[in-house]
């Protein structure tokens, strides 16, 4: 439709977004910078910006890209705010909203003795429901994680796995369903010597669509042996937003039913992660979203090893292309024996309108 408030996409360095008055600060909603270190001028726009450890992957980009920005925009007017520590900016329609927990002084939310990481999730997606009920947004559709040492251990337990408990009995707290279609679409990912969990959503006014992948059990299904709580995601949302059908792909990996495969193996673990997300595109062309490709669709690429990274990238680009957006990160993934996580975002062509 011309003239829509379309919700858009980019991917940019750092500095590019510092810099660029075209795109705002105004038509933009939120944003994530990936780096050891934003730009200052990035640090000081008065824009929601979650800030996460993570090395971006550019190989051969002179000069050095130190920090990469995922910016979405929209031409809808936008309000600013903040709620408790959540900074957001939000349309008539979406909000995108960061906040940052640090995880040492993190309170408890009840009177418990959890380790402190299991006690900044559950405070941090308090935090997050309470801000969002209050702005009339109450509808998670998609959550970014980012958890300090992911793979550390803390009281016997990997962080993962006690963020996986903090994050369950906040949604439990607030009456939220832990399994079904009002479970949010998330990525969990690592994050570099930082001490702080950082998390950035985009909620609604109304509801979303999850979707499932039938060649995977869903996370919230998990049985115990991935910890003592499952996971509280979705496979994908399928959301109407500004005018804009958009599809939030969670992030994805080599997992069929609910085991790893092809461990060690990073270009097999790619392989299987797009058989993975295909299957999620044919799920969102039975709710209407038809004709996805791979080619169409934004990705972020997360490599646990930086040296695998031309192995991953070969993947991608035989599967979607050389012409795919695609940012490449450094993380470290949920479970050890994953080399690779993606996740991707599509914006599905509108139905034709019969004149
Ligand atoms: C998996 O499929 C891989 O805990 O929010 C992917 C996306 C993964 C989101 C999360 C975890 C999460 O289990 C890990």
């Amino acid at each position: 439709m011309a003239g829509a408030p379309m919700l858009q996409l980019q991917f940019m360095p750092a500095a590019e977004l510092a810099g660029q008055a075209s795109l705002g600060p105004d038509g933009v909603l939120g944003a994530a910078c990936f780096g050891i270190e934003p730009p200052a001028s990035l640090a000081a726009l008065d824009l929601p910006l979650a800030c996460v450890r993570v090395a971006p992957l550019c190989a051969g980009a002179t000069p050095p890209v130190a920090a990469v920005c995922e910016v979405w925009t929209t031409a809808a007017p936008l309000r600013r705010g903040e709620h408790g520590r959540l900074r957001y900016r939000c349309s008539e329609e979406i909000l995108f909203g960061t906040l940052s927990i640090p995880v040492a002084d993190a309170e408890p939310v009840a009177a418990n003795m959890a380790p402190a990481m299991q006690r900044a999730a559950e405070r941090a997606y308090a935090e997050l429901f309470a801000a969002v009920e209050a702005l009339g947004f109450p509808h998670l559709l998609r959550v970014w994680n980012h958890v300090p040492d992911i793979n550390g251990r803390s009281a016997g337990l990997e962080h993962y796995r006690l963020f996986n408990i903090g994050r369950q009995d906040a949604f439990l707290a607030f009456d939220r369903q832990i399994a079904g279609a009002s479970v949010p679409a998330a990525s969990a990912l690592g994050a570099q010597d930082g001490s702080a969990l950082v998390v950035y959503c985009m909620a609604a006014r109304r509801p979303a669509a999850a979707l499932e992948n039938p060649r995977q059990i869903s996370a919230y299904d998990y049985p115990r042996d991935y910890g003592p709580r499952a996971p509280t995601f979705s496979r994908a949302n399928l959301a109407r937003i500004d005018g804009q059908s958009v599809l939030f792909i969670s992030g994805t990996a080599s997992i069929v039913g609910h085991q790893t495969q092809h461990a060690g193996d990073a270009a097999m673990q790619t392989r299987e992660t797009l058989r993975n997300i295909e299957a999620l595109l044919q799920q969102a062309a039975r709710r209407g979203a038809a004709g996805l490709r791979l080619e169409h669709l934004h990705y972020k690429v997360y490599v646990r090893h930086a040296h695998d990274l031309p192995l991953v990238r070969a993947e991608l680009e035989r599967a979607a292309g050389g012409g795919a957006r695609v940012l490449y990160l450094q993380a470290d993934v949920c479970r050890a024996d994953l080399l690779v996580e993606i996740e991707a975002v599509a914006f599905p062509a509108e139905p034709e309108s019969p004149c």
